[in-house]
């Protein structure tokens, strides 16, 4: 017998599917604004400058140009802003050239124009992105060409000469970059038939399996020459983060096969448990930074990814710790709502902090911006996803209300400079992760549950969809 639903139930059910759609219309014309002013200043370059009305290139990229086209090609198609996403598809099939000369970061490089290019052809079937996604792909296998195997985090992708960051101890390559490139380079192995990409990120994992891990923690730095940690710094943020998300990822991408993928998260997440997460005084729970041993009580905006994290690693958990890691994932995503809670603008700082009586704010100066990033309300899809508690709704719509009143400027949303005061500066830049992440992840909050579902999707750190192989990859996973 049918589930029958009383009359003032249905009611509500219509009401709450009328103001969702409603939500939902918000976000287009939001996604529709940020396209449309990039496209009219900036079409081409990588990022909107909408206070200036001009492109801005930076030196991420490597020459590669349209990163915000790339980035926002599968949020335009999911949204279904159908001519939008034509003439992002048309500067791709007419523009986009791969035939360039200068230092790009493989792991940007990766994530953003690898992961965009690989979701839009998986959402639409189109050859053109497979083949600029491949084409790209070999342009990055020189950088694995080290000693252990460990790609340096630079490339040439003219010349394919790599090295490492000037700014990362010792010419060590950093865990958040090498570890975030296995989605993708499956991906590419199981669309070219060729299994060096494959080959390239399962060495990866066979060089930090054999490494000693102090306490079971991962540094952020390892040398590409030896396979040794450099320094002692461990974080769930910078640094780190995207390297723990990748783990979980790659199991789930494997539709569960990758047991490897999953031991590693989950003795990973006990060590971050057992040394790293603490509760504040006020009640706070939050994941520290790890120094050589001597912990850091601070937690950057980026490390607010891990709430969704955790909760989208909890369903598979063990019985027992299920239920512990849904609390931990409900508490560390209400301590990421409390930095945004507790600031003027009710958008996070880039880093905030539990010591001296400060709970959840930026203490420094340096550390009260706040650039469109997605972390927090990332968390607030995947609790919203699998919790269905509406404060994960609500918690969106605030952000959206703050987007609206502090970071829309006459031609597009910029960064502000400080989230403690309602006249913030605006930095002039409209990222691209803006239009690949938050504005998804706000739209997908307030979808049903079947518009990219967590059983047949895996998100990249960019937030691009990519499926999940429910039908065994020919280079699979051993
Ligand atoms: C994005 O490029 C990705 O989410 C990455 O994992 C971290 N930094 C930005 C967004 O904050």
């Amino acid at each position: 017998m049918g589930h029958s639903h009383s009359f003032p139930e249905l009611k509500f059910r219509k009401l709450s599917v009328l103001l969702s759609t409603f939500i939902q219309f918000f976000f287009l014309q939001m996604m529709k604004f940020a396209w449309d002013n990039y496209k009219q200043y900036a079409l081409g370059k990588n990022e909107l400058r909408p206070l200036t009305k001009n492109g801005h290139i930076g030196n991420m990229f490597g020459g590669l140009r349209g990163a915000t086209v790339v980035d926002a090609l599968d949020t335009l198609y999911i949204m279904e802003l159908e001519e939008e996403f034509q003439e992002a598809k048309k500067w791709v099939e007419k523009s986009f050239d791969l035939n360039v000369n200068g230092e790009a970061s493989l792991f940007e490089v990766n994530i953003r124009y690898i992961g965009g290019l690989l979701a839009a052809y998986y959402l639409t079937g189109e050859e053109v992105f497979k083949s600029k996604a491949l084409e790209l792909g070999e342009k990055l296998l020189p950088a694995f060409n080290t000693p252990t195997g460990i790609p340096r985090g630079v490339i040439n992708l003219g010349s394919g000469m790599s090295w490492s960051w000037g700014w990362a101890s010792a010419g060590s390559s950093i865990l958040a970059e090498f570890g975030t490139l296995h989605l993708e380079f499956l991906h590419l192995s199981e669309l070219s038939g060729n299994p060096v990409f494959a080959e390239k990120v399962m060495n990866i994992r066979k060089v930090l399996n054999r490494v000693e891990k102090p306490q079971g923690l991962y540094p952020n730095f390892l040398s590409p020459v030896t396979g040794n940690w450099v320094q002692h710094h461990v974080s769930i943020g910078g640094l780190g983060d995207s390297f723990y998300e990748y783990l979980i990822k790659s199991w789930l991408m494997s539709d569960k096969k990758d047991s490897e993928a999953k031991k590693m998260y989950d003795d990973a997440l006990e060590a971050i448990e057992k040394h790293l997460v603490k509760k504040s005084a006020g009640g706070l729970t939050y994941i520290a930074e790890w120094r050589g041993g001597i912990l850091d009580h601070k937690m950057g905006h980026l490390a607010c990814f891990s709430g969704g994290m955790i909760a989208l690693g909890a369903e598979h958990a063990g019985e027992e710790r299920k239920q512990h890691y849904m609390d931990l994932a409900a508490e560390i995503t209400n301590t990421c709502h409390e930095s945004y809670a507790r600031s003027d603008t009710k958008l996070g700082p880039e880093a905030f902090r539990f010591d001296a009586g400060t709970e959840a704010m930026a203490t420094r100066l340096s550390e009260r911006y706040y650039i469109l990033r997605p972390e927090v309300v990332e968390s607030y899809m995947y609790m919203w996803r699998l919790t269905h508690d509406p404060k994960y709704r609500q918690w969106g719509w605030e952000v959206v209300k703050a987007l609206e009143k502090h970071c829309r400027v006459e031609a597009g949303f910029s960064g502000i400079r400080d989230v403690y005061t309602t006249t913030p500066t605006h930095d002039n830049m409209q990222q691209s992760f803006f239009l690949a992440e938050t504005l998804k992840y706000l739209y997908l909050l307030f979808c049903e549950d079947d518009v990219l579902s967590l059983d047949d999707w895996v998100f990249n750190t960019e937030a691009h969809p990519l499926p999940v192989n429910h039908t065994n990859f020919k280079a699979s996973v051993q």
